[in-house]
């Protein structure tokens, strides 16, 4: 019989793709039980095809469940994936709360997927989106070629900060349609789009905005340190050198990086799409003369991440320059959830 899987986290931005995958990827699910707050209880949702009602997250709704995927704030994670996993079911984790834990593994199946069986909280952790839309193709390179440093510039989708990202950004569009004169005095798109900001700290409609997450020590944002973080975890990498910069642009969803990435063994471009051509999860979309490198607008609703604009660094021939994008949304946060799910269940079902 197959496994009863639990989504915690139903009706959020992620959720809702979460019940996109899970209606679309191979079934290899017993029963699905939706689980959101209390204010949705009751709501009723459909997930492979069929109608499903909303319960409130409580420790009974556990009972019986052999996987739960959570996709909810890091406080919430925090209080409720030990429930679950005391209740016995196995917790994917997609909040922070829990990826730097070294009794959690942090698991992106094309890389370390191997992890995922050393879990003795019983809590397994899926990376952040920033980290996920560039970690596939950097774990391939790395296996080959042995990575040593990282500079890395994110351009985040509205998307990454919730459905009030995605809203904020479209009410901010809708405020500077059609005027020309933005964009070219100081100040002027600040007052066009006005004080509501939503998530963000300043106007990310026809600008750029050099932050994402809370701030921390010496001027680094949690998002920067989140990427150095989890790619040394991820990587088992514990010394590489890692130096990231995180930025918000107007894109609704797709997170972009810019790559920098330097290796033990010298690199040439060849050797790099040799690697990345046969990566499991990696689309290889590399010809600038055809204009053909990834972009957000291409990249978005798909699963893979997508690298182009491959070249060896002018001054290094240990380094590489590159560019890659990941929906946010899917490999960024529930395809990989869904992913080290699917190691769980075919585990749980042979066993
Ligand atoms: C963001 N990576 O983009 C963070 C959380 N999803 O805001």
């Amino acid at each position: 019989n197959r496994p009863t899987l639990a989504v915690v986290g139903a009706t959020g931005a992620v959720g809702t793709v979460m019940r996109d995958i899970l209606s679309t990827r191979q079934n290899v699910w017993g029963e699905i039980r939706l689980i959101a707050s209390a204010r949705s209880a009751g709501r009723r949702l459909t997930v492979r095809g069929e109608e499903v009602e909303v319960q409130a997250l409580t420790a009974d709704v556990f009972d019986g469940v052999d996987v739960a995927m959570f996709d909810v704030p890091d406080e919430v994670s925090a209080e409720w994936a030990p429930v679950a996993a005391e209740r016995g079911a196995v917790v994917v984790d997609n909040s922070g709360s829990f990826r730097m834990d070294p009794d959690v593994p942090l698991v992106v199946p094309e890389v370390n997927a191997r992890m995922t069986r050393n879990r003795p909280r019983g809590i397994i952790a899926n990376p952040n989106c920033t980290t996920l839309s560039m970690i596939v193709v950097l774990g391939a390179l790395h296996a080959e070629l042995g990575l040593t440093a990282l500079n890395a510039s994110s351009y985040q989708a509205a998307s990454g900060a919730g459905q009030a990202g995605i809203d904020t950004l479209h009410d901010q569009l809708n405020k500077v349609a059609g005027n020309r004169e933005l964009g070219t005095h100081p100040g002027d798109v600040r007052r066009v789009v006005g004080s509501d900001l939503g998530p963000f700290p300043a106007p990310l409609a026809l600008n750029v905005v050099p932050w994402a997450g809370s701030l921390k020590n010496d001027g680094w944002s949690s998002e920067e340190l989140k990427i150095r973080n989890e790619s040394r975890k991820i990587l088992d990498l514990p010394d590489l050198k890692v130096s990231a910069t995180c930025v918000r642009v107007p894109v609704v969803t797709t997170h972009s990086v810019a790559m920098h990435a330097t290796f033990e063994n010298e690199v040439t471009t060849e050797r790099a799409w040799e690697i990345l051509r046969d990566a499991p999860g990696v689309v290889l979309y590399d010809d600038p003369a055809r204009g053909e490198f990834p972009t957000p607008a291409d990249v978005v609703g798909t699963d893979p991440t997508w690298v182009g604009r491959i070249r060896r660094s002018l001054d290094d021939p240990y380094s590489l320059d590159l560019f890659v994008c990941g929906d946010n949304l899917r490999k960024g946060a529930a395809l990989n959830t869904a992913q080290i799910a699917e190691l769980l269940a075919a585990e749980l079902t042979t066993a």
